[in-house]
């Protein structure tokens, strides 16, 4: 597949009404914002059968910039409003992009029964590792130690593990990547748009400015170059042992099931049963 060229990602984006964006400069999620765009352009998707949604956050501002049907809903809640997007028009490729804390925190529970359901959505989930849009709170994926606007001494709690999460409540697709691995991340978001089931994406990306300002990580291309020592490739990382893992973790498709029937084939042959039963009581 050749390169797709920017001119071409441009033209997917609402340049002439929603920019300038808000993020600050060097955030990761630019660079995930062309990286779904040319997922989608390679899948060859129309922009008129896309629905991306998403919560509440910096993350949750992306699919603002996008050119196709989007949904700014309620923060955590961005499962929910993309269930109900795809039970009604199936059709339709739908998208999740939610931060650690939308996905995680308040949203957790619809994360878990989503992956549960092995719902046929995409979950980007941005893992900056605190709460970037309100200031830098400690969020469930905060590492143990670090420092927060809420935990100034240093947070007391041990992070969640987004992907081990997703893959033991059921996901078909996990997969995870860095905005520092590019190539890499427009390749899996692919994978997880085209599988049928629940397919997660986990991207690392740095919040410089509240969470790296606060762990005295430096500029955004420090915690980018961090990104790149600290990622293992998952065929190596099985390679490695635990005195090695130390400190670092795997990159690429961590799980990946394919099922002879998806949730929405099923769902679609309970309507189909219901209608019959219907059917037979008026006769
Ligand atoms: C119901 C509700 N609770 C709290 C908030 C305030 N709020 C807005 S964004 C946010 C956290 C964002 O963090 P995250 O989801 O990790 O995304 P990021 O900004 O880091 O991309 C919170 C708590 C809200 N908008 N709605
Ligand atoms: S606060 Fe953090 S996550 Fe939000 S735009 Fe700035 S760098 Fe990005």
């Amino acid at each position: 597949m050749p390169p797709v060229s920017r001119g071409v990602v441009h033209g997917w984006l609402r340049h002439d009404k929603k920019f300038p964006h808000v993020w600050c400069p060097g955030c990761g999620l630019g660079v995930l914002l062309g990286s779904l765009v040319r997922a989608m352009i390679t899948l060859g998707l129309d922009k008129n059968n896309v629905a991306l949604v998403a919560g509440i956050g910096c993350t949750g501002r992306l699919p603002v910039y996008v050119d196709v049907g989007s949904v700014h809903a309620t923060h955590g809640r961005a499962l929910t409003f993309a269930t109900g997007v795809k039970l009604a028009k199936p059709e339709l490729a739908v998208i999740t992009v939610m931060g650690d804390g939308d996905a995680t925190a308040i949203g957790g529970n619809h994360l878990i029964h989503a992956a549960r359901r092995n719902m046929d959505l995409t979950a980007i989930i941005v893992n900056n590792q605190n709460y970037g849009m309100t200031g830098g709170q400690y969020s469930p994926t905060t590492p143990l130690g670090a420092r927060a606007s809420t935990a100034t001494y240093g947070n007391i709690e041990p992070p969640l593990d987004i992907s081990a999460l997703c893959m033991a409540a059921g996901a078909g697709f996990v997969a995870r990547s860095t905005v520092y691995h590019v190539t890499q991340l427009d390749d899996l978001l692919a994978q997880a748009i085209s599988h049928r089931g629940f397919g997660v994406v986990e991207v690392l990306s740095p919040c410089h400015t509240n969470f790296g300002r606060q762990n005295k990580l430096g500029s955004q291309i420090d915690m980018m170059r961090a990104f790149k020592e600290q990622a293992v490739r998952v065929e190596r990382w099985a390679k490695l042992d635990g005195a090695r893992r130390a400190g670092r973790f795997p990159i690429g498709v961590l799980a990946r099931r394919d099922e002879d029937t998806t949730y929405l084939e099923a769902y679609g042959a309970m309507v189909e049963r219901a209608m019959a039963q219907g059917r037979e009581g008026q006769s």
